[in-house]
This record gives structure tokens, sequence and C-alpha cells, in this order.
């Protein structure tokens, strides 16, 4: 595989090309200008671009593509820039041109009778829902970035949130997808179909490659009936394994209509309510866990709130919730949801923080955090685990805050050691150590470690055949 350079490539000619091609307002060549695409959300990553592209359209970005693939330049597509694990950021040495899809953001088609939405990548998730509820529809997925996540970003991660145990990760939502290859082939499979058994499954090949294997331009996403009945509680529960216990009395009593079941330790609601203290707390003491259940129904007489109270009801004599309150209005489900969704902000504000994006069975959740817990405390004194997530399909984010008044780089410089440490418990729980966020550029070392093998060189395969150049977002993914 040969990777261009910018050095080696004719920069003055692609240069121009580039502007032939998406315009003056199609391209930011001003280093002052292309630095904040330079950066991940989470400053882990600071690379160096020699342009910022903004095609406008999917012929653009095809010709771009090309262009790119004929002058050997590698390319870095780009959504929101919400990444954790900085894998829509460019590498140090200059080269790489970032390819940004912001300003293709059409909703091409929404029909309520088929539930489907097809909409450009540029999009954010949250145009995408604002649309579906216009049209009496919603799209099932959410998360705390949905205001600046894209649409391609999402597919390219395969994103999963707060609703997950419901309707699924972000690729059991895509029904079609128009992909510019890295030949700068366009593949139209835009198709609204519910069933289409004609070989292999191409659209899943390009959800979850982060961008590695070619740029998704739009996306046909599907759609369910917009909720009539809504109920949501945030609850104080005795201890992880209690929160397990109420998601099983949930399910069993609600099955179809849990849309999420999210735990939180104690000490991260504390860091949320330290740094965010206009945050509405509404339980009466602080507690050591926390769940929040959601339930919805398209039927407006389902009585959601009233059967939830008397399953939390079961609970409470069970000591299983110690706690609960309800929301009665729309601006205090907003405030159960804000004091989940200020979480990552929280933890930035905290200090540096090792995330653990992981899963494991749901069933051996609890088990997990106490042993990663105890190991991590043993290992590493001061360390403060900040463990929560989606309880629902067993991914925590057992994330490591920086002990207090140690140095923050230096903390950060142990983050393989503390990841290890971390991610040997989870092989032993046969999970995963990626679950919602992806690889991107921190990661590629544990595909290394804990993948490996036939998956590995399938995977190199793969890439190897849609892009043997190499120019397809260099060094996230695969190691
Ligand atoms: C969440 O669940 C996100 O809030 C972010 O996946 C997790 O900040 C994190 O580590
Ligand atoms: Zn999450």
């Amino acid at each position: 595989m040969t990777k261009g350079t910018a050095a080696s490539s004719p920069w003055p000619e692609v240069r121009s090309a580039l502007l032939n091609i998406v315009g003056e307002k199609g391209c930011i060549f001003d280093p002052g200008d292309t630095a904040t695409y330079c950066e991940d959300w989470r400053k882990l990553r600071q690379g160096s671009t020699p342009a910022v592209v903004r095609p406008a359209s999917t012929d653009e970005v095809s010709a771009v593509v090309r262009l790119c693939a004929q002058s050997r330049t590698p390319l870095v597509p780009q959504g929101g820039n919400t990444n954790m694990v900085a894998g829509a950021t460019p590498g140090t040495d200059g080269t790489e041109i970032v390819l940004s899809l912001s300003r293709m953001n059409r909703i091409r088609n929404l029909d309520p009778v088929d539930l489907t939405m097809t909409i450009d990548a540029g999009a954010t998730l949250q145009a995408a829902q604002q649309a579906a509820l216009a049209e009496g529809c919603m799209v099932p997925l959410t998360m705390g970035s949905e205001g600046s996540a894209q649409i391609g970003g999402v597919l390219s991660t395969n994103a999963g949130g707060n609703n997950t145990l419901r309707f699924g990760n972000a690729r059991d939502l895509v029904l079609g997808l128009e992909v510019v290859l890295p030949d700068g082939a366009i593949w139209n499979g835009l198709r609204r179909l519910r069933k289409d058994n004609t070989g292999y499954c191409l659209r899943q090949l390009f959800v979850g490659a982060e961008g590695t294997l070619g740029i998704i331009t739009a996306a046909v996403l599907k759609l369910v009936p917009r909720p009539r009945d809504l109920a949501l509680a945030f609850c104080a529960v005795s201890s992880t394994q209690a929160a397990l216990d109420l998601l099983v009395l949930c399910r069993a009593h609600f099955h179809d209509s849990l849309n999420a079941f999210e735990y939180m330790e104690g000490r991260v609601v504390e860091i949320i309510r330290k740094h965010f203290p206009e945050t509405r707390y509404p339980l009466a003491e602080p507690a050591g866990h926390y769940a929040w259940v959601e339930l919805a129904d398209a039927s407006p007489d389902a009585a959601l709130r009233q059967k939830l109270e008397e399953v939390l009801a079961e609970a409470m004599e069970k000591n299983i919730v110690l706690d609960a309150a309800l929301a009665g209005s729309s601006s205090e489900r907003a405030a159960i949801w804000q004091l989940r969704e200020e979480v990552t902000d929280a933890q930035q504000r905290e200090g540096a923080s090792i995330k653990n994006d992981v899963t494991v069975p749901v069933s051996k959740t609890p088990e997990f955090i106490t042993r990663a817990t105890a190991e991590c405390e043993r290992q590493f004194p001061g360390i403060r685990v900040m463990a929560y997530g989606h309880l629902g399909d067993g991914n925590t984010h057992f994330n490591l805050t920086v002990p207090i008044g140690a140095d923050n780089a230096a903390f950060m410089q142990r983050s393989h050691e503390v990841q290890d440490v971390v991610n040997q418990i989870v092989h032993q729980f046969d999970g995963s150590f990626s679950a919602e966020h992806g690889v991107g550029s921190i990661k590629p070392y544990m595909m290394e470690k804990w993948r490996g093998g036939a998956e590995l060189d399938t995977m190199r395969k793969i890439k190897a055949a849609l892009d043997p150049l190499g120019i397809m977002n260099p060094g996230k993914l695969l190691p």
C-alpha cells in the first residue's frame, strides 16, 4: 500500500483542482481557520491539514475523492467532530485533507407511510429528529451530542445512545446508503426496502467503518411512530445489582415500551451537580446508585405513568428502589434527562479522564463494575472510578478520573496501562473494548490486542480490497 503525501503529491495542482471542484466557498486553506477541524472534541489529538474541503453535493464529493486517488492524497471525512476517539482528526504530518460534510444537510425525502427518511450525511441528528416529529414520526436514536453529531458520523461510528435496548444501534436503523468509494465511484444504495436479500449486505460494511472504506453521503433511516404517551422516572437504587434487578422487573412488565434504562454511580451524579449546580436534583437525599427508566408508547391511553408507579412501588417493597421521582411535565422530563446528559462535560471539567466504553453481557455488568473498580483502585491508588452507562444493553462507560491533586498530563500518559487492566477484565467476560464510541485513532492498538487473528485479518483484506491506495482516513480503526 502506498500512502500519498502532500509533499510527494503535486500539491499546487491538487489545490487548484480542489478549487475548481468546490469553488472558493467550499475550501479553507488558512491554518487559522482549519485549526478547529484538526483537533478532536476531547482535545486528545491535534493534527494539521493543508485544506478543509466542504463539498455541496455527492458529485462534488466524488470528484474530490477521485482527485485524491489520482494524486495519492489521503483524506479524512468529518461530520460534527463530536467523536470520543479522535476518529475524524487528521494526522500530524500535514498531508491529509479534511472533507467536511456539513454543507450537505438536506432532508431528501420523508415518508410517514413507509416510515423512512432519506437524508444527507451532513444533517445533524437533531435536525433529523425534528423533521421526523413534524410528520408524526420519530428517529429512535438519541444521545447527548445530537445537536452537532451528523448522520454520516453517527452511521460511520455505529453510534448507540440511550434507546439501544429498544431500537438497536445506528446500524439497526439504516435501510439504505449512498457512498462515495475510495476511487470516487458513487454507490447509490438508497433503497427504502425492509426486505432485500440480494447478496452481501454492503451498507452494513460502511456502518461502523469510521470512514476507512468510503464516505457515506446520504442514508435512508427507519422511523417509528411518534410516541404519544411517555413516562420517565429517576430512581435511587440500593446497588448496581439492584439497578439490574430493576431492569429485569421493568422488562418483565413493559417489554416493548421500555425505551431507555440508564445507570449511574452516585459519585458521577455528585460531579455533575458540582459543575452544573443549576441542574435540578429531584430527590430528597443523595444516593450511591441511580437509574433512569423511560417508557414510551404510540397509544395516548397507555397509562404508562401509573403503571410505572406501580412497578416502582413493588421495587421499593423489595428494597431495590430507595426513592424515585417521576416526571410530571415536559420540563421535569427535560430536567431529569439533563442530569444524565451533562455527564461528559462534567468529567471534562473535573480533570483528565481515561475512558473505557465497554460492553459485557447485561447480566454480568454489576460483577464487572465491582471487579474492575477493585482492581483499578488497587493498582492506581487515588484513581476515581466514574461508572455509568446504558445498563439496558450492557454498555458501561467505565471512566477513570485523575486522582485529586495529581497532574492531568502524567495521568493521561498512563492511559494504556489503565485501559489494559480494565480490558483484561472485559475480556474475561467475553466483552468488547468498544461498545458505541468506535476505535478511531485512540484505540487501534486494542484491535491488535483484543481482536487479532482471523477477525482482524479479514478486516485488513476488506480494507485492502476497497481502498488499495490506503487514502481513506489513515491511522484510524486498523492498527
Ligand atoms: C454517554 O453515554 C456518551 O453519555 C458519552 O456515550 C460517554 O463521556 C463518555 O464517556
Ligand atoms: Zn454512551
